[in-house]
């Protein structure tokens, strides 16, 4: 067993690892992150996570559900410090398994991941308590400055394999599955459906060119189809356009906070120079730190970093990047996860009965990986396939979701909890 395989058997365990081979797994960890561009590109299937807060049993708990690395792929959205007791034994997990398997686990940035925050929070006392001295905080905080600020995922499905048959026998006629809740034992809580979409064959011979998106996918009588409403996505309720490239499921953008007024396409965020301490304001600040709002256009945030933004914001730069989802974490979230602006952008928030006291049960998004071959779509990445002041067939579908919620984990052995409600356990 090699030394990182022992390491990780170690943290998985919750015990510590030397500070010596912390040194040395931050190193291994910075060579490989800095290779890394400020928005990763991931292939469905990915299983994407919110905020861990280190919470390291709940995280164990994450993985029993969701499934461990390496077989199942995984997206972490950042915040795997502060608040919780164990920010030491998650964070240097998850770094040992980025080591160990760079290809099946990516790791972005969240405003925790942060000199100034974790020395406010809990992590940089933990280092101080469990290690003596600030070094293993010192060499945590260098590789935070390498971390990715976000993540495109494409190739995902835009259907979902029905989980189980009374899911199959519930599905309203001609539709196909768009989202289903689980909880921790697999079962299926809720389901949503919407039309079945059009087959690209179908549409080859379909020259038209409609804006606003219509769904004319659907025959009288069974535009009802869908079990909630609005549309999901960008113009993901059919397929009204006409291209033979547009039953494509769009792409994921996956961010720790949200959108930015500096940045109005995906590729602005690769122009950033991320490697930096969290600046307090700009682009990469923004990122980290907004939240999406019921306003229209921008806000204030009341965390007095980054910006409020509303769904026509989210609408926009969905629509303009081929992007057909946001989903970002940074707010609790007491069902574990929320949709907004039709299904535009989602908050995935990971760590349960938050703090230990919140209450909130906590989710994982599974997308699929798209089975009707044909690779990626790169247009979906923010490369190319913009408006031009025209409209093309920039509209995409949005992703089959599987959300699986899951509460703290049994067996409370986290020690003492917190003994004050901090009072802006937002941030
Ligand atoms: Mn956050």
């Amino acid at each position: 067993m090699s030394d990182l395989d022992q390491a990780i058997e170690q943290l998985r365990g919750c015990r510590l690892i030397p500070e010596s081979q912390v040194r040395e797994l931050c190193y291994k960890a910075r060579e490989l992150l800095i290779e890394e561009g400020n928005v990763v590109s991931v292939d469905a299937p990915v299983t994407i996570c919110g905020d861990i807060h280190g919470q390291f049993h709940d995280l164990m708990e994450l993985f029993r559900v969701g499934g461990d690395v390496p077989d199942t792929n995984y997206l972490f959205m950042g915040d795997f410090v502060d608040r919780g007791f164990y920010s030491l034994e998650s964070f240097l997990l998850l770094l040992c398994l980025k080591v160990r398997y760079p290809d099946r686990i990516t790791l972005i940035r969240g405003n925790h991941e942060s000199r100034q925050i974790t020395t406010v929070y809990g992590f940089y006392d933990e280092c101080i308590r469990k290690y003596g001295s600030a070094n293993v905080w010192r060499y945590c905080c260098e590789v935070f400055d390498y971390l990715a600020l976000g993540a495109i995922v494409l190739g995902a499905s835009s259907t979902l394999e029905p989980t189980s048959n009374t899911a199959l026998s519930s599905m309203p006629a001609d539709s196909e599955l768009e989202t289903e809740s689980l909880n921790s034992r697999g079962e299926v809580m809720m389901s949503t459906y919407r039309p079945r979409q059009r087959s690209s064959s179908d549409a080859s011979t379909d020259s038209r060119n409609i804006s606003p998106p219509r769904d004319i996918s659907a025959a009288p009588g069974q535009a009802a189809a869908p079990s909630r409403s609005g549309a999901p996505g960008t113009g993901a309720s059919g397929d009204g356009n006409g291209s033979a490239t547009t039953s494509r499921t769009g792409a994921v953008l996956c961010v720790h906070g949200g959108l930015s007024p500096l940045i109005d396409s995906v590729d602005k965020i690769r122009l950033i120079d991320r490697k930096q301490e969290v600046p307090h304001e700009g682009a990469m600040c923004d990122l980290l730190w907004s939240d999406p709002d019921e306003i229209e256009g921008w806000g204030l945030s009341p965390r007095g970093a980054g910006f409020l933004f509303g769904g026509d914001i989210v609408k926009q730069f969905n629509h303009l990047n081929g992007l057909s989802l946001v989903a970002r974490a940074h707010q609790l979230v007491m069902e574990g996860y929320k949709e907004m602006f039709d299904g535009g952008i989602v908050t995935v928030w990971s760590a349960p009965n938050y703090c230990y006291r919140c209450g909130n049960v906590a989710a994982i998004l599974e997308l699929g990986e798209d089975a009707s071959g044909g690779g990626t779509v790169a247009r979906s990445n923010g490369e190319y396939g913009r408006s031009n002041g025209i409209v093309t067939d920039n509209r995409v579908i949005s992703p089959g979701r599987r959300y699986r919620v899951f509460e703290a984990a049994a067996q409370d052995t986290r020690g003492m909890p917190a003994k004050k409600p901090v009072a802006d356990y937002f941030l």
